[in-house]
């Protein structure tokens, strides 16, 4: 599938607008002699524990392709290429060389929890009056950064496991696990523990993000945690925390517009879970 969130729009937070590619301009093993993609890598890198050295650092020893120590520089989608030594968007061109705001060269690993309930009134599942199936909602969350709506997802941390990250990252945004009172947490803690234990994975991949570059992307591993009865997570008041300003439970439909390529995502679990769209 062709990235366009990455393409011909200005990079986010800030004026740097991409360079022009086109649809049929965007894989590499197209020919595009006037190809002049603008060099970007933010200041806001320099010296961050989470981030990478330069390329041209002699302290910067990557091992690209493979698990570099405790970093995965591995792609979900294969091997990827290397220029100038920086490693090739493995989907194509976007108009913007170096990091711009990520962290890492090549792919940056994210894990995304698609949490989801049914729509209920007393107990009964709610149908939609014209495909008269029952109505999905998930877990979505606002993202501070461009007041996007999104699976709350986030970074796999060096060493970590997605399983791990799928968890932490749905307590950090959406029940808001870094500000909450202890004994409210304790009691939910066992409860989200569970929940989680049973997921279903339904994406491993690119992601078609607006901060993706020609050096580096996003890929994400999305998995499904449903509560069929609404008597787990399902039941629970959210709580918008971190990098979320607001969370609620969204109702699924054809109409849902999403950050990235978050939509592709659901659209998987909508087929998963054969409910309304
Ligand atoms: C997206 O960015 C991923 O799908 C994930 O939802 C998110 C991770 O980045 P942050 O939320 O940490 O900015 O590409
Ligand atoms: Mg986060
Ligand atoms: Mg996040």
């Amino acid at each position: 599938m062709l990235h366009f969130k990455c393409r011909n729009t200005k990079y986010p937070f800030s004026e740097i607008q991409r360079f022009p590619v086109s649809d049929d301009q965007v894989s590499w093993s197209i020919q595009f002699e006037n190809y002049q993609p603008v060099e970007y890598t933010s200041p806001v890198l320099i010296n961050k524990p989470w981030a990478d050295l330069n390329v041209s650092d002699n302290n910067f020893k990557p091992r690209w392709n493979a698990l570099d120590g405790l970093i995965n520089r591995k792609s979900h989608e294969g091997e990827y290429a290397l220029q100038n030594g920086r490693p090739l968007n493995i989907r194509g061109r976007t108009g913007i060389s170096g990091r711009g705001t990520l962290g890492r060269w090549g792919p940056n690993h994210a894990a995304d929890p698609i949490v989801t309930r049914w729509k209920m009134d007393d107990g009964v599942k709610i149908l939609h009056h014209k495909t008269n199936l029952p109505i999905l909602q998930f877990c979505a969350i606002q993202r501070r950064d461009n007041n996007e709506w999104a699976i709350p997802g986030g970074m796999v941390d060096p060493g970590e496991t997605v399983t791990a990250t799928l968890k932490r990252e749905f307590q950090e945004e959406a029940l808001n696990s870094l500000e909450a009172n202890a004994e409210q947490l304790e009691k939910d803690r066992n409860l989200v523990a569970d929940f989680f234990k049973e997921g279903t994975e339904v994406y491993r991949g690119y992601v078609d993000d607006p901060r993706n570059t020609d050096n580096a992307w996003m890929e994400t591993v999305a998995y499904n945690f449903h509560d069929d009865t609404n008597s787990s997570v399902g039941k629970f008041a959210l709580q918008a925390g971190d990098d979320a300003k607001s969370v609620q439970w969204m109702d699924v439909d054809e109409n849902l517009a999403l950050y990235a390529s978050h939509i592709n995502f659901i659209k998987i679990v909508v087929k998963l879970r054969n409910c309304h769209w």
